[in-house]
């Protein structure tokens, strides 16, 4: 059994934050596409005392990036970061936190600092994560998360260590990069290590549906099927939902009940940049497969401009 490790996707390491990892933020929509894919999701939060060893605030003569000790530990000294019950400790708003079975949290004592999910930087002291996924009957981590030179690679090491087939997904990581090229040391040291890189390819486009009336349908086929009309005062969001089945339930059962409308339910299929899409979350508003996006009223121009190829009719209800 395989679990997804998602490591520190914490406010304070996305731009802007008080550590910002460049490009951060980017791999939040990646992370959230991933998360189905695993029947455990364990995420790991960066969570220390407000006067961490760690951090270059806590002495009156360090720098932030400084090297120096602590304790008997090498230590690079960081902005205060991360701090207990802090806004910048919080998960990024846009992690799908739903989807997170468990959360361990790491940095709490002071004299010691934690990067790796497993064990502290002195392997003093375990977070009992070995124990739940071995208890679990997980024989096999992915790794995600920020930043990729430091607590990504210090969880990936330590999960080989404690005998895990270990994957790190690249596309889903970024680093701090300290010094330059250190993203590319860390990745080659995880190799070393027996850390496998898993390439994963996300589609450029995402089909979505749509249940629609014949009113509806008419304006798409005057754009020359490649737009969706404006909504109207009434209607604030555009729904498209993620999946044929959930698109033919409506059209099923509620176009054709529409005798304003042709009393015709159709169901429509059409691809979106992905990327585009990365700026919303998909919303589950009942069963397990309804799931649509939540598109409002004043971005179905740029959905629009996002669509590639044309809108078609997959399905007819009568
Ligand atoms: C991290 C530096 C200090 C990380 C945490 O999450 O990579 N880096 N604390
Ligand atoms: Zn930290």
């Amino acid at each position: 059994m395989k679990c997804l490790l998602i490591i520190d996707i914490q406010n304070d390491f996305l731009p802007g934050g008080a550590l910002a990892v460049a490009g951060g933020d980017e791999v939040v929509p990646v992370v959230n596409s991933l998360m189905p894919e695993y029947e455990l999701v364990i995420a790991t939060q960066d969570w220390h005392p407000a006067d961490h060893g760690s951090f270059a605030e806590s002495y009156d003569d360090v720098e932030s990036f400084e090297m120096g000790k602590l304790g008997e530990l090498d230590q690079c000294f960081w902005p205060t970061h991360c701090v207990q019950g802090a806004e910048g400790a919080e998960f990024a708003p846009d992690l799908n936190t739903g989807g997170i079975k468990m959360v361990v949290r790491k940095g709490q004592d002071r004299g010691v600092d934690s990067y790796s999910g497993f064990y502290d930087n002195g392997g003093y002291h375990s977070t009992g994560l070995t124990e739940i996924l071995l208890r679990r009957g997980v024989t096999e981590v992915h790794i995600v998360g920020l930043a990729l030179d430091y607590c990504v690679k210090f969880t990936a090491l330590d999960a080989v260590k404690d005998g895990f087939k270990t994957y790190l997904i690249p596309e889903a990581c970024r680093a701090v990069n300290v010094n330059e090229g250190d993203s590319l040391k860390a990745i080659e040291e995880m190799k070393e290590a027996g850390v496998r890189m898993k390439e994963i390819t996300r589609p450029v486009t995402t089909t979505l549906y749509r249940p629609t009336g014949v009113n509806e349908l008419a304006k798409v086929e005057a754009s020359g099927w490649k737009k969706w009309p404006a909504r109207l005062p009434e209607q604030p969001i555009f729904y498209p939902v993620t999946n044929e089945q959930y698109a033919s339930e409506i059209a099923s059962r509620w176009n054709t009940k529409d005798k304003t409308n042709g009393a015709i339910g159709y169901v429509t299929e059409f691809e979106v940049k992905t990327e585009f899409l990365d700026k919303y979350q998909v919303e589950c508003v009942g069963a397990s497969h309804h799931t649509e996006y939540w598109i409002p009223a004043e971005d179905v121009d740029e959905m629009n401009k996002n669509i590639v190829g044309m809108i078609r009719v997959i399905e007819e209800f009568r």
